[in-house]
Parts: structure tokens; C-alpha cells; sequence
């Protein structure tokens, strides 16, 4: 794996934390983009080399929602890149990790993801993420 793309921050009220993360992180909300797959709303702030993403859930259906209602607001994922994501699919496969998606899925910001289950990775969901390099 690369490096840590994002943070995804499960939110209740993207209209209340996103002008919270503009002051506390000193940038600006780049992108909001729904991903109707996924049941949310997601909204992203580029530091450096890494991200952070906000999530809202758009139905009670969602994992953000039932994560929100479980734990409450904070973080949800981390995000690795890497650059061949079937490959390491096929790598956490053959290694006993239970991926979420039998295939690389469409996420927000022009990714293809895919997630490995949080009680295999010491209670951490982590998602795998590849730049979408041309026009799917
Ligand atoms: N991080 C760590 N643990 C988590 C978790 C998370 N984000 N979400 C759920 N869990 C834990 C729960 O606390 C619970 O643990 P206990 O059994 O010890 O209480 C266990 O996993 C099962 O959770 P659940 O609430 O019963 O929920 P499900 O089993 O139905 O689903 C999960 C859990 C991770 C499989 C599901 O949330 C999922 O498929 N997530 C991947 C997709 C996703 O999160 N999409 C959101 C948008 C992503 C994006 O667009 O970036």
C-alpha cells in the first residue's frame, strides 16, 4: 500500500462540520459529492498528501447512519491507496481478510474502493482506494 489517502469522518450535519473543518484544518471544503451507492453525502478537504473526508448519511439504511447511532460522530475509515487494487484484493483474499465487495467498487472522488471488515484489521474499517485514471 501507498500511503494514507483519506479519513473518513462520519458526521450527522455536514452543514454544521463542514464550516467547523474549514477553521479547524485552515483550507477550504474542496468537493461535496453524493454517492447514492453508499447512502451519503461526502464532502473533501486536500492537506498535503492526504485528505480528509466528511460523510452524512442520506437514509437511516446507511452504515454512517447506523455507525452514528452505535458510536456517534467520529472516525469511520482509513483510506490506504494503492495502485493496483485487484491486486491487493487478491493479496488480502489469499492472506484471510474478509473484503466487503467481491469487486472493486465506484466511490466518491473518482476512486474505485473496496473495504476490508474492521475485525480483521483490529477493529479499524479500512477501505483500499485507486485513482479512476481515465473515464469509466
Ligand atoms: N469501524 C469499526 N468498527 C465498525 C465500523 C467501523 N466503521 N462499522 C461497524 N463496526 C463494527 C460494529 O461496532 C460492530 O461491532 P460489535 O459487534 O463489536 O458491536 C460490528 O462492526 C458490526 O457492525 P454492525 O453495526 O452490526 O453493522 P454491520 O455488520 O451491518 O456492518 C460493516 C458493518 C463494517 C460490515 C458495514 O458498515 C460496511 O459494509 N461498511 C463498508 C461500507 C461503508 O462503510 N460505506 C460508507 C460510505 C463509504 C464511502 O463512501 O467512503
Amino acid at each position: 500500500m501507498e500511503h494514507i489517502e483519506h479519513l473518513g469522518i462520519a458526521v450527522k450535519d455536514l452543514e454544521v462540520s463542514i464550516p467547523l473543518y474549514e477553521k479547524l484544518l485552515n483550507t477550504k471544503c474542496y468537493k461535496r459529492e453524493e454517492v447514492r451507492s453508499e447512502n451519503v453525502i461526502t464532502a473533501f478537504f486536500q492537506l498535503s498528501n492526504n485528505k480528509v473526508e466528511l460523510l452524512q448519511a442520506t437514509s437511516s439504511e446507511s452504515a454512517i447512519a447506523k455507525f452514528i447511532e452505535k458510536r456517534g460522530e467520529g472516525i469511520h475509515h482509513v483510506a490506504f491507496s494503492v495502485a493496483d487494487i485487484k491486486a491487493e484484493m487478491e493479496r488480502l483474499r489469499n492472506d484471510g481478510f474478509r473484503l466487503l465487495n467481491e469487486e472493486p467498487k465506484r466511490g466518491a472522488d473518482n476512486k474505485l474502493i473496496c473495504f476490508v471488515h474492521p475485525k480483521d484489521a483490529s477493529g479499524v474499517l479500512m477501505e483500499l482506494c485507486q485513482e479512476i485514471s481515465e473515464q469509466v
